[in-house]
């Protein structure tokens, strides 16, 4: 039996607005969270869109983020801006230093975005896809909690620390891919624990060091990178510029800071922008159509380009709504109780 409910984009927007109200956040961090909740609904990502409630209202419920802190934006160089969250979800600070962001890369070619102490709990892909709209090639970072051991290693020090990368395409949407560096998510292995489904092999370790798909296991012991060494050293980088250079917590710094709550990740996030047309000029256009035959020639033999998935579903979602586990539903439905 589909045991999964059928909600409109709307719908979905109503009931995570209500629960986050209900739960006493601020009028314009509700908005802020509920745009990247549903966007990760509409586009069919599983374990970023609705489920994210879950992840939220524990750090309300712990008193791990502030409800209603107005972020601060600080403009600190031609190429540099801060937003300080002041403890609060990342939404709507991202959306506050965004127009800062564009504009400095359009007037300097390249432009860096700090946002500090705040709760990031959401995926990474609607801010490059903001910035990649905005005509910009964007990256961002950040840390999550010490979950994942490195390669060669059997002990959590690492975040899941996603990468995400938009580009601009002229007259198309952007090209984006948004992935945590360990081998999958920790919503992905949550998933799996609700479920009572075994992960795929490589996800994680038990307590022992020992290779397990048991997702209960993985918790209690060690997620894993993807890619071995490479995927390990990429999140050893998102450690470190957006952990140490942004002047935020690492990994290891936000899970003490959790004490078990189960809440989001608390720290910082780095965002870059290059302007093409800074680079090179009236040259852009030509440069850019030759990206698109790169793209062409992943397409012309059967591959797929990241994000044709997501666009796919989002155009579905837009017509027809989203299915959602009915017991998820009814989790964040009770929520308003
Ligand atoms: P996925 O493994 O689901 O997706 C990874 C990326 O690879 C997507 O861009 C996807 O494109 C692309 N992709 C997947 N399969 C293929 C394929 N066969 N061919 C080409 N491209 C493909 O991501 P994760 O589970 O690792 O991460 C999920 C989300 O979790 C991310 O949005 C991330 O930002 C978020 N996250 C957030 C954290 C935080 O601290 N805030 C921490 C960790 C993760 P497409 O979308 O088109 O399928
Ligand atoms: O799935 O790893 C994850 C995650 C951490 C914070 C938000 N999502």
């Amino acid at each position: 039996m589909d045991d999964r409910v059928r909600l409109s984009l709307d719908e979905v927007r109503e009931l995570v607005t209500a629960v986050m109200s209900r739960h006493g956040l601020a009028p314009a961090h509700v908005e802020a969270v509920a745009d990247v909740m549903v966007a990760g609904e509409r586009d069919g990502g599983g374990s970023h869109g609705i489920f994210r409630v879950l992840m939220c209202l524990n750090s309300i419920r712990a008193g791990k983020v502030s409800l209603d802190a107005e972020p601060v934006v600080r403009d600190v160089a031609p190429g540099v801006v801060r937003v300080d969250a002041g403890g609060a979800f990342a939404p709507l600070a991202f959306r506050r230093g965004l127009p800062v962001l564009v504009q400095k890369a359009k007037a300097v070619g390249l432009a860096a975005m700090a946002v500090n102490d705040c709760c990031h709990f959401a995926a990474l892909f609607p801010e490059v896809e903001a910035i990649a709209r905005a005509g910009l090639v964007g990256f961002a970072f950040t840390p999550s909690h010490a979950w994942v051991a490195p390669a060669g290693g059997s002990r959590p020090l690492l975040g899941t620390n996603p990468i995400a990368f938009g580009w601009p395409r002229p007259g198309r949407d952007p090209f984006v891919f948004d992935f945590a560096t360990s081998a999958a998510a920790r919503g992905e292995i949550e998933l799996h624990r609700r479920e009572g489904t075994p992960t795929p092999e490589g996800w994680g370790v038990d307590p022992s060091g020992n290779p397990t798909t048991d997702a209960d296991a993985i918790m209690a012991g060690a997620m894993l990178p993807f890619g071995g060494h490479k995927g390990s050293a990429l999140s050893l980088m998102v450690e470190l510029i957006a952990g140490p250079l942004v002047g935020d917590l690492t990994s290891v710094d936000s899970i003490a800071y959790d004490e078990g709550a189960r809440g989001a990740p608390r720290g910082g996030e780095l965002l870059l922008a290059i302007d093409p047309s800074r680079m090179l000029g009236e040259a852009a256009p030509e440069h850019l159509a030759r990206a698109e035959a790169i793209f062409e020639g992943v397409v012309s033999q059967g591959a797929r380009l990241p994000s044709v998935r997501r666009y796919e579903a989002r155009a579905r979602s837009l017509a027809e709504g989203v299915l959602i586990p009915r017991k998820l539903v009814d989790e964040v439905r009770a929520l308003l109780d």
